[in-house]
């Protein structure tokens, strides 16, 4: 797919999952960068900074997509030529990638570690991390049964539940206002993410910090499903993510409700670390409160010593 074609299946979502948007990207400056049949590196250099802006300007919560980008972009300067360009952005697209997928399968290992046979699980959205965890627990043979919420507005969960099910996995599609009553029953709750900050807050699909509110006064368990990719960098010095708010026609159709009502549809909510027990990576189970130093180290950050 071109960059504008990659652009546009984000901004209308018909590329989800800040996984998968994240590797879109990456595929798309891959392609960018192979079919560059130019011979000036100026002109291709100015290229790749169009193509980063107008891909980060996609979707703004998840930093999945940014950190993406910046990988595959690694590297390049004004020193090479295009063929120096080209096979190093190449590289770093195919290699994201590669290391995107093996981390989601990693985290679904480790995670089905944190699963006890018998265990009443629930999950929030459509997250490919959280669902690979509950995917893995249950090929292990593990007697697991799954409430999945159906996330308004856009009904993610409607997703979840068809690939649980086709996965064979004992799944229950729940109202997201049913999530503190069926909490009751619920013995963990793993979720996906869009972004970490470096202060562990959680940025991830709205209704998420209401799982985890129930969760918490019900002593359930809160564990968070991420690649080290969807950590911010940029959260070291400030705790503020943009919570992308989508069009009103994704809650009501025209004409539901009087003209002069108003509608806020914010697409993501926050999650504060005290309600998350662990965030488990591919690089394995980490605190919230230790999200800073992953960053730091996973980042290769060299904070200055004060
Ligand atoms: P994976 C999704 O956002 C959900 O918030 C989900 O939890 C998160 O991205 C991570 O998804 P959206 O794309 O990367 O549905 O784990 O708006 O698949």
């Amino acid at each position: 797919m071109t960059i504008e074609e990659t652009a546009t299946a984000i901004k209308d979502m018909s590329i989800r999952g800040a996984g998968k948007i994240a590797r879109a990207c990456a595929s798309a400056l891959y392609e960018l960068a192979e079919s560059y049949d130019g011979d000036d590196p100026e002109e291709f250099m100015e290229m790749l900074e169009d193509a980063k802006n107008d891909l980060i300007a996609s979707r703004p919560t998840a930093v999945s997509l940014y950190n993406g980008v910046m990988y595959s972009l690694k590297g390049i300067g004004k020193w090479m030529d295009v063929e120096e360009m080209r096979r190093e952005v190449m590289n770093n697209a195919d290699e994201f990638i590669k290391d995107s997928i093996q981390a989601v399968k990693t985290i679904g290992e480790l995670g089905a570690e944190i699963v006890d046979d018998g265990d009443v699980i629930m999950t929030h959205c459509n997250s490919s991390a959280a669902l690979s965890v509950i995917k893995e627990a249950h090929a292990q043979g593990k007697n697991i049964k799954v409430y999945a919420t159906e996330t308004r507005p856009w009904r993610q969960g409607l997703i979840t539940v068809r690939q649980l099910a086709e996965a064979g996995v004992d799944v229950t599609l729940i109202v997201d206002s049913a999530v503190r009553l069926v909490m009751e029953d619920v013995d963990k709750v793993f979720v996906g993410a869009d972004t970490i900050t470096a202060q562990g807050t959680l940025f991830n699909k709205v209704g998420t910090s209401q799982l985890a509110l129930a969760a918490n006064e019900l002593d359930v368990p809160f564990y968070v499903c991420t690649e080290s990719y969807k950590f911010s960098p940029m959260s070291l010095n400030s705790d503020n993510v943009r919570i992308e708010v989508r069009e009103t026609a994704e809650i009501v159709k025209e004409g539901e409700v009087p003209k002069e009502v108003k509608i806020y549809n914010p697409v993501f909510d926050r999650t504060p670390a005290k309600f998350i027990d662990t965030i488990i990576t591919e690089k394995g189970g980490i605190s919230p409160y230790k999200a800073r130093d992953f960053i730091i180290e996973q980042f290769g950050i060299k904070e200055e010593v004060h």
